[in-house]
Formats: C-alpha cells, structure tokens, sequence
C-alpha cells in the first residue's frame, strides 16, 4: 500500500532527470533532498535514482562545491525566491545555481544506489564517474570551509543546515542587520500556511547573508561571514559520508585508507563539540558551544563507533527529545523556551532526520527502537499524504504535502 502510494508521489515529482520536493513550494532540484530521495528511488529504479544523483553533479561547481539549488530552466524565474536571478550564478556547463551548499549526504546516497542494484550500476560505469566529483566536493568543505581550524566545516548560511529557523542559529542571526521587507517578495507563504514558515525577520536576515556572499564571488577565503558556525549535523553526515567514499573506494579496487583517515579525523575533532550529553554547533565569531539543544546534536548517532553513543541515545530518550514516545523525533528540544509545535525546524518532527536517527539505531543494535520508529514513519507518512513535518505531540501534518524525500525515506525503511 505505501508503496505504490510513495511511488504515486515520486513519479509525479519527477522531471525527466530530477525530483522536485514539491511542485509549489520547491520547485526545482535541491542537494540533500535529491540524495534522500535516491535512497528511497533505489527501490522503484535504480536507474533513475543514478541519473537522480548524477544530474545533481552536473551542477557541481569546479571549486567542487554542490550547490544547494539547481534551477531548473522550465520553471519561471520567480517561482521561488531566492531564483537564479538572485544568486547570479552559473556553472562552466551553463547550469543556474544558487551558491550555498547542504549537508554532504551524497556519497552515502551513492554507495547505497549502488548496492540496491550493483549490475546496473557497473553496467552504467556508476561509482567510476561519480567518485571523483563525490572525492572534489568533499575536499571542498575540508579545505575551504575549514573556517575555525578545528578540522570541522563550518556552515555560512542557516540555509546550509538543512533546518533553516532552527533555535540555534538565534543568536547567531540577531547580530545579522536584515535586509529590507520591501526589497524582495517571499513566494513559499503563497503555497504555506505562515504559522508553519519562518518569520519575515528571519527571511530578512537570510537575504542580507546569501546577498554578502554573492557580492563577494562566493569567496570562502574573502568574504566577510556574519555567520560560521559548526554545525553537528553536517558534520556527522560527512563523517557517514566519508565511510561511504571507503566503500566506493574499495568497490573500485582503490585505497580506501585516505576516507578512513579523513573519518577518523573528523570524528576526534566532533567530540570538541560534545557537551551536556549532546553535540552543540560552535559559533565561531565568540568561539563559544551555543547551549540550545536540537535534532542536530543527535544526529551523530549514525556516525560509526561515535565514542559518546551511550550517552547521546540517553539524550535522545530523555525529557529533551522523547525518542520512543513522541510522534518521530521533535527537530528542538520539547522543553526549550522557543518550542512551537507547528513551525518549520522550531519544534515539528521531520522525516529525514527520523530516517538518519534509524540509521543510528540500526548500527548502535537498538533494535526495539529502531523498529518502533521505523512503524512510526510508516504510519504517519502515510496517514499524512507524505507530509513536509509534522507535530511532535500530535502527529498532525503541517507544511507541504506529497512531499518527495517523505515518500522515498518510507518507502526505504519499508523495504528495510
Ligand atoms: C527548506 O529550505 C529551503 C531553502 O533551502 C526553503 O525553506 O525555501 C529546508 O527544509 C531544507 O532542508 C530543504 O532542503 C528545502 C527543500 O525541501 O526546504
């Protein structure tokens, strides 16, 4: 049943070469999004889930940057704001993009394409072409986005997250001046209730940051940042994704030791960012872990032997988070004083960070767990025509609906 449901909305979000994640309120293809919705396409067509991943390369800039939007040229310009006309940029191979990355997914999406379907994707020269550009985009965020020299990347935009208005990008943003209501026109409140989006303050600031850094050619090494900060999550998701490359590497008869380091690496530099049992991102302007608590802080669960295991599942099973009791896992802190239950990444539960805390679950052999939030995807993906998040306390839908990495990620754990 959820299958040919998912598979509904898959087809229909598809492009000819991409998935949108929502035809009104994302309308062309996004970075992380494209990698979650190639873990769940893997089940339907392997073969569209590598031409998923592939087209994403396609936009990869020659600094080996992914950008996180890559427009689509069919879809007029203002459809979204921030458009191509926004971000000015445009690849060597004419492709618009915007010019902000996501977090690094990608090469664990790659590895698992290639294992639901290995003849294919050996008979399309698969891991050969996409290894070396998965290789360049990961020596990007290490090298040039290595803002504070803690072997972390540092992420320059809340966009960058993946959880734009979470609380802990707050203090961070109130020292951002923002741009001007009346200098541009938001068109996401058009398709979404504005109780579920960020505020018009916060879109203030997003503008006034991503506008800095255009006006500075995307330059890492020039651009005056606002705001750096280390981000847990994105981190984590490299260090999966680093154990991913070591995979593809080996699959290619090539050393997999330089990934393993790499790992390794990071994992020693993640514990800087371990405290009061959970991760913290380090604001880099003051130097300072910012003690708000979100689901970035346990996403490092997947990150193979994490030292600090032990006690992030107590934190995700205590009062903070309530893993096992609440509708999948809240995105802040139940009992932290910017809760809202319907609003964006303040508080609802999403899907994919759901599908990540599995995936922790499933490598620390929680397996009770695992299982009862894998039935809990399922029930509600479904119960809410695959919405974008839903309420914690509830399991209400708010957001889009038929959203498309929603449909993939069930449809993964129900194959699972
Ligand atoms: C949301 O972010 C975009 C900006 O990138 C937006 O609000 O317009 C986030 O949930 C992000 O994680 C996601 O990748 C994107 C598309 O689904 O939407």
């Amino acid at each position: 049943m959820i299958r040919s449901a998912a598979a509904r909305v898959l087809f229909g979000n598809w492009t000819g070469h991409s998935t949108v994640p929502s035809h009104s309120l994302y309308p062309h293809q996004w970075s992380w999004d494209s990698a979650f919705i190639a873990i769940g396409l893997r089940h339907l067509s392997p073969r569209r889930a590598q031409i998923e991943l592939e087209s994403l390369l396609g936009s990869q800039w020659s600094d080996g940057r992914i950008p996180h939007i890559s427009f689509s040229p069919s879809v007029a310009r203002d459809a979204y704001f921030p458009g191509p006309d926004f971000w000015q940029a445009t690849t060597s191979g004419g492709v618009e993009t915007s010019g902000i990355i996501q977090p690094p997914v990608h090469a664990l999406a790659a590895w698992l394409t290639h294992e639901a379907a290995p003849e294919e994707s050996v008979r399309r020269n698969f891991l050969p072409r996409v290894y070396p550009k998965l290789v360049a985009w990961h020596a990007y965020l290490r090298t040039r986005r290595d803002l504070g020299g803690h072997g972390l990347v540092a992420i320059v935009h809340p966009w960058e997250s993946g959880m734009d208005n979470s609380p802990a990008w707050d203090a961070a943003l109130a020292r951002v001046e923002p741009a001007p209501l009346d200098s541009f026109t938001r068109r996401d409140t058009d398709h979404a209730s504005d109780a579920d989006r960020p505020t018009d303050l916060d879109y203030g600031r997003y503008v006034q940051l991503a506008g800095t850094y255009r006006d500075h050619g995307y330059d890492d090494a020039t651009t005056p940042f606002e705001f750096a900060l280390e981000d847990p999550c994105f981190n984590a998701l490299l260090i999966a994704s680093e154990h991913a490359l070591a995979s593809i590497a080996s699959a290619l008869s090539l050393a997999p030791s330089p990934h393993l380091k790499a790992a390794a690496e990071l994992t020693e530099s993640l514990a800087s960012l371990f405290a009061d049992g959970t991760f913290r991102v380090r604001d880099l302007t003051n130097g300072e872990l910012v003690a708000v608590d979100t689901i970035a802080g346990l996403i490092p669960l997947l990150v193979p032997r994490l030292p600090q295991a032990t006690e992030l599942l107590a934190t995700a099973r205590g009062p903070r988070f309530r893993l096992g009791e609440a509708k999948l896992v809240p995105s802040y802190d139940l009992t932290g004083p910017a809760f809202e239950p319907g609003r964006y990444w303040r508080g609802p539960s999403w899907f994919n960070t759901a599908w990540l805390i599995h995936r922790g679950l499933t490598t620390l052999e929680q397996n009770a767990l695992a299982e009862a939030l894998r039935e809990d995807v399922l029930k509600l993906a479904a119960g809410t025509d695959f919405a974008e998040y839903v309420d914690p306390h509830t399991g209400e839908a708010r957001g889009a609906r038929d959203f498309s990495w929603t449909a993939a990620l069930a449809l993964d754990l129900e194959r699972s």
